[in-house]
């Protein structure tokens, strides 16, 4: 008998969304499920792991394994997750101010760790489930709808604080390019490794400023959003033993990543092959690569031994 391709409704999930209406969150739950599809990966083989924000909503949405964790906290119940059982595809998720606010230190010792999962933040610039106030990616000089008066600090650039964090991919992309969108997660899943992609999110609620227009506009230059993979830029580290090279590689996707206003960057901009935190586990204690933590025995586990070595 042929087996059944699953396709983008077999990740769909009976629970109603209730983000507003026109929210780049559906483009971005859409891609995600078109990216599933086209990995072809078992739901029981997949876990969907958010902090808290409208973007938290979205494991509820995904026919996965799902956690609806604590604010910020997306990382490392990932982290967890994906230790405990590496069979796992674990994709965190939420929002800029979930994992660039109360996450941010998650977020930079993640990119240390390289533990093999996918990092998706939904960008919208602020913090949509608590009415709209300013989250980290508002930039100084900017107002949005809630707010009294314009930021009076600078916004962070996710992109250059991933790579120089240690990510070994890090992407930007649009939620309202679904099908391109998915196939740069497809991409950040297939890399071994931590894969991070920063998703401009648009929020028609609280973000009157970056709407569906003004990215979809055309300035002097061009297109306003336009996709690496277009051009002649190489993300790629070739030799990741080659420090020369890593730090060229790395310079130029920081340079990439502030092009921001008439032209905005989207798809790869950095990637390396790297070893990862498992790697690094099995290295130092050949049972954890043997049997993971999910498949021992932990009902009759016998603890009267550690008790006795701490005494
Ligand atoms: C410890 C804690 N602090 C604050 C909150 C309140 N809170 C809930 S969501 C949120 C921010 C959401 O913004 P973002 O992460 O950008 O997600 P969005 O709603 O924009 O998708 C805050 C501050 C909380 N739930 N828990
Ligand atoms: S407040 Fe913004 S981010 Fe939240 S559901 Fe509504 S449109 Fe989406
Ligand atoms: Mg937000």
């Amino acid at each position: 008998m042929a087996l059944q391709m699953l396709t983008a409704k077999d990740y769909r999930t009976e629970v109603h969304a209730n983000w507003c209406a026109g929210c780049g969150d559906y483009g971005i739950l859409n891609s995600i499920q078109l990216a599933l599809a086209e990995l072809q990966l078992p739901p029981h083989e997949i876990a969907v792991v958010s902090g808290i924000g409208c973007s938290g909503k979205s494991p509820h949405y995904v026919n996965a394994y799902g956690f609806h964790t604590l604010h910020g906290r997306a990382l490392p119940s990932a982290t967890g997750m994906k230790l405990a059982n590496p069979g796992l595809t674990v994709l965190a998720v939420g929002g800029d101010g979930d994992g660039y606010g109360i996450g941010a230190g998650y977020f930079v010792n993640a990119g240390r760790r390289n533990v093999d999962l996918t990092y998706l933040v939904f960008d919208n610039e602020v913090y949509g489930l608590t009415k709209g106030q300013a989250s980290p990616t508002l930039q100084r000089g900017e107002k949005r709808k809630s707010m009294s008066a314009p930021a009076i600090q600078d916004g962070i650039n996710p992109l250059a604080l991933a790579i120089s964090s240690g990510y070994t991919f890090v992407g930007r992309g649009y939620a309202l390019e679904p099908r391109r969108l998915a196939r740069l997660i497809a991409e950040a899943v297939r890399h071994r490794g931590t894969s991070f992609i920063d998703i401009l999110q648009t929020c028609p609620v609280y973000n009157e400023v970056h709407t569906k227009e003004w990215y979809a506009a055309r300035t002097d230059k061009g297109s306003r959003l336009y996709w690496l993979d277009d051009t002649d830029y190489d993300p790629m580290v070739h030799d990741p033993s080659d420090p020369d090279e890593v730090v060229a590689k790395k310079v130029q996707a920081i340079g990439k990543s502030y092009e921001w206003g008439d032209r905005i960057p989207i798809g790869v901009l950095y990637a390396i092959d790297l070893p990862t935190y498992e790697d690094g586990l099995a290295t130092g204690r050949p049972d954890y690569g043997n049997v993971p933590l999910i498949n021992r025995d932990h009902t009759n586990r016998d603890v009267q031994p550690l008790i006795d070595a701490l005494h």
